[in-house]
């Protein structure tokens, strides 16, 4: 990907492919225009490049073989200006019907003449070169076309007011300033760094690496709103882990038995509580391996465990708790749980001592069968989520893992100079780690970038966007 397009004019179709009420064809660059006239004749008979930008002209796209015309539909287009537009530059927006052929018989009909196939993301990509979004904000718009939950929509459109890049930037300037005042005693070495002054710049780097320590800190709520979590019923054979599962997607996804192994491997489905998606996991009951395949499915479910977000641990009320149940409830100390005591239609004497023996974590009692308890478990997950996803720095968060990479490594070299700084090394150490946290800065928020950087970034676009 070259970081200067520039020249080129570039079209894409704008929309998801399929079948669709409308369909948009983009055209960006110096071209646009000329494409635009040479295919567009407008029902009132003027240009598009003669009309007002901005207004909407109705018309017909046609395409010429040997000069013999051949319309390819009618459409509305709407032009825009440079720098007045989505990417900065002219652009011209196609509204066809939205079949794949009219679509791509009209994109075709603006690579001949002139126009080439845009990269993913290279409408957004421009938008950035030319100043009209900064890099995490161009990376808020992929997250809002991903955005699938509520709770993904709300952090993306958060993402996009641009918040981040201004916590960033104002943490960026404080290192520069430091940076000025060390170059200044670097330039002259009379003026040494004596006395308490290094203590008090190192404790200045130290309180800016706090300071970007936090924002890293939101982006775990960050994940959560964009991605959800994975929720795993877990437990011993035949306790209801999969009725459960049933139960909470609301029909009967997964095979039942009074058989204890029925559960051979793990199943994913996924549901949307409190705004966010929680991928539930049904896994194989956790048992003393009998055979080859009973350990293959064992493993899997304690592979499931231990990527999972929170775990629902179920086990059995009807009957007293195993000395295997209480042993792998322990070894999840430290880990988000919540302990499930199924099957409460029933008289369950092994409650009691399920909910002595069993601490560390809240517990419900739950019937698969009536439902019962499930709304109380649900309750009990959204106050769980909302309160990971509850951050107080409201204003800026940290939202993907580049970003945090990036605060990481500032944070880090943040505080080799405060460390330098404190053995009294000479300032020249400090300086240096200093530019490295600066330069840090200046990529996330897109000030220094490179191919690499943004080949990664837009890379993960879709066409047209
Ligand atoms: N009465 C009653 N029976 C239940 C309840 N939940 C599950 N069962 C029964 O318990 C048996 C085991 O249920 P499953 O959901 O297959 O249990 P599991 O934990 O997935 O079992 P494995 O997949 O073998 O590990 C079945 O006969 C269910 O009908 C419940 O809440 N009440
Ligand atoms: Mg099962």
């Amino acid at each position: 990907m070259k970081i200067d397009s520039s020249g080129d004019t570039i079209a894409a179709i704008a929309t998801a492919v399929g079948r669709g009420g409308i369909g948009v064809i983009r055209v960006s660059g110096p071209g646009t225009y000329g494409i635009a006239d040479g295919l567009f004749e407008s029902r009132s008979g003027i240009r598009l490049s003669g009309a007002s930008p901005m207004k909407a002209l109705f018309g017909r796209v046609v395409r010429r073989r040997n000069d013999i015309p051949e319309t390819l539909d009618e459409v509305l287009c709407i032009g825009f200006r440079a720098p007045r537009s989505y990417t900065g530059e002219d652009v011209v927006e196609f509204f066809c019907h939205g079949g794949r052929r009219v679509l791509t018989n009209i994109l075709e009909e603006c690579y001949r003449l002139g126009a080439r196939a845009a990269n993913p993301g290279e409408f957004t990509q421009r938008a950035f070169l030319n100043g009209k979004m900064d890099l995490p904000q161009a990376e808020a718009v992929l997250d809002l076309i991903k955005a699938d939950t509520e709770g993904a929509f709300r952090a993306a459109r958060r993402h996009l007011e641009g918040k981040l890049s201004a916590a960033i930037r104002r943490e960026r300037d404080r290192i520069a300033e430091l940076l000025s005042r060390i170059e200044a005693v670097l330039d002259f070495p009379e003026e040494r760094l004596d006395g308490e002054v290094p203590q008090r710049l190192g404790d200045e780097c130290r309180d800016i690496a706090a300071r970007i320590e936090t924002l890293v800190a939101s982006s775990r709520s960050a994940r959560i709103l964009k991605e959800g979590l994975s929720v795993v019923f877990a437990g011993a054979p035949n306790v209801g882990k999969s009725s459960l599962f049933n139960a909470f997607l609301g029909c009967d996804r997964v095979l039942v038995s009074d058989l204890p192994g029925t559960t051979r491997d793990s199943v994913e489905a996924a549901i949307e509580l409190g705004g966010i998606e929680l991928r539930l996991w049904d896994t194989a009951g956790l048992c003393e391996d009998t055979g080859l395949l009973e350990a293959e499915s064992v493993r899997r479910s304690r592979r499931m465990i231990e990527e999972g977000d929170l775990i629902l641990f179920v086990i059995d009320g009807t009957r007293p708790p195993q000395p295997a149940e209480e042993e792998a409830w322990k070894s999840l100390e430290g880990r988000e749980r919540i302990l499930v005591i199924n099957k409460s239609d029933l008289e369950c004497p092994g409650a009691e001592a399920a909910r002595n023996r069993f601490t560390g974590g809240p517990c419900v009692a739950a019937s698969a069968r009536t439902d019962g308890g499930l709304e109380e478990l649900k309750a009990m997950l959204e106050k769980q989520i909302a309160s990971w996803t509850r951050w107080p720095h409201e204003d800026a968060w940290v939202y993907t893992s580049r970003q945090k990479e990036l605060c990481q490594r500032s944070r880090e070299y943040l505080e080799k100079a405060s460390e330098a700084f404190r053995q009294g090394l000479s300032a020249e150490f400090a300086a240096s780690d200093l530019r490295i946290a600066m330069e840090a800065l200046g990529q996330l928020v897109g000030e220094v970038t490179t191919e690499d950087i943004l080949d990664l970034v837009f890379s993960r676009f879709c066409i047209g966007k």
